[in-house]
């Protein structure tokens, strides 16, 4: 039995060590950026040279919602470039894999300092708001008719779009990009969070939006007992509530 048992242990903890994901790439304006790549990049400190802020926690999940790495992950110091981004334009990450059921959501907050975000860390500051959340959702492929968001991202090759809004001031941004793994989130502290943030500079945006009405901060928009984070996975697809956890997506005002 032991003998048996030693092997299988030590599969399913190799198994687990690889089933976790990252943004491997951002394609924003007909550009792509290539992100810290943690344990494949030659030098496993720096952060990119690019737009992506560095990943302390690897591709490995947060597990408290309340932690200031729910922001933009562990060490996520500043990176040197900001990518160029049309507000109303559609931008898609690409994820190395995705392993997890569970829902994908966007949220940005624009840089105080207007020129870049190099001075921005985001912990503090009640200027972040939802830009698109998905659940579970129609998924025609899906016998139900429904499936979680993570299935169509993995079956689109690992590609989520994005859409930016339209009504944004121009200037510099962060994007923070998650998804959520649920195979544990029936208990409280069992969900994962894989957030993520890269700095762009919008353009083309109509000013419309007052984002010191809509901000809210994170850590805490996020909580440990949402219901879109406190679920059974054993639970039917449409127990969950068919939105991601936090606040909902802003909707830009008509003008
Ligand atoms: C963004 O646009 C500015 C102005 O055209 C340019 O100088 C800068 O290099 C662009 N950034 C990137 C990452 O392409
Ligand atoms: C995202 O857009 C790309 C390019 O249009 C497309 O190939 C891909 O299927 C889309 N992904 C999803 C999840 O819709
Ligand atoms: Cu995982």
């Amino acid at each position: 039995m032991v003998l048996i048992s030693i092997p299988l242990v030590f599969a399913s903890l190799v198994a687990s060590s690889a089933a976790h994901g990252h943004v491997r790439k951002w394609r924003m304006n007909g550009k792509s950026y290539t992100t810290y790549e943690p344990y494949s990049q030659p030098d496993f400190k720096q952060p990119p040279k690019g737009i992506a802020r560095f990943l302390g926690n690897g591709i490995n999940p947060m597990k408290d919602p309340l932690s200031p790495a729910m922001t933009c992950n562990v060490d996520s110091y500043p990176a040197p470039l900001m990518a160029n981004v049309t507000a109303g334009s559609t931008i898609t990450a690409t994820w190395n894999s995705w392993p997890h059921v569970g829902p994908i959501y966007t949220y940005m907050s624009p840089c105080p300092n207007g020129r870049d975000c190099s001075d921005f860390l985001g912990t503090t500051s009640r200027t972040w708001f939802k830009i698109e959340e998905a659940g579970v959702v129609p998924y025609a492929y899906a016998s139900s008719g429904l499936d979680w968001a993570t299935q169509i991202m993995y079956d689109a090759g690992n590609t989520w779009n994005i859409t930016i809004p339209k009504c944004l001031s121009d200037g510099p941004y962060l994007i923070r990009h998650e998804t959520m793994a649920i195979q544990d989130s029936n208990v409280l502290g069992g969900a994962q969070f894989y957030p993520q943030c890269a700095q762009v500079w919008i353009s083309g945006g109509s000013a419309t939006l007052d984002i010191g009405a809509v901000g809210v901060q994170l850590p805490g928009d996020i909580q440990p007992d949402d219901a879109g984070v406190l679920f059974d996975p054993r639970k039917p697809l449409t127990d969950y509530v068919y939105k991601a956890p936090g606040s909902r997506p802003i909707v830009c005002p008509s003008v």
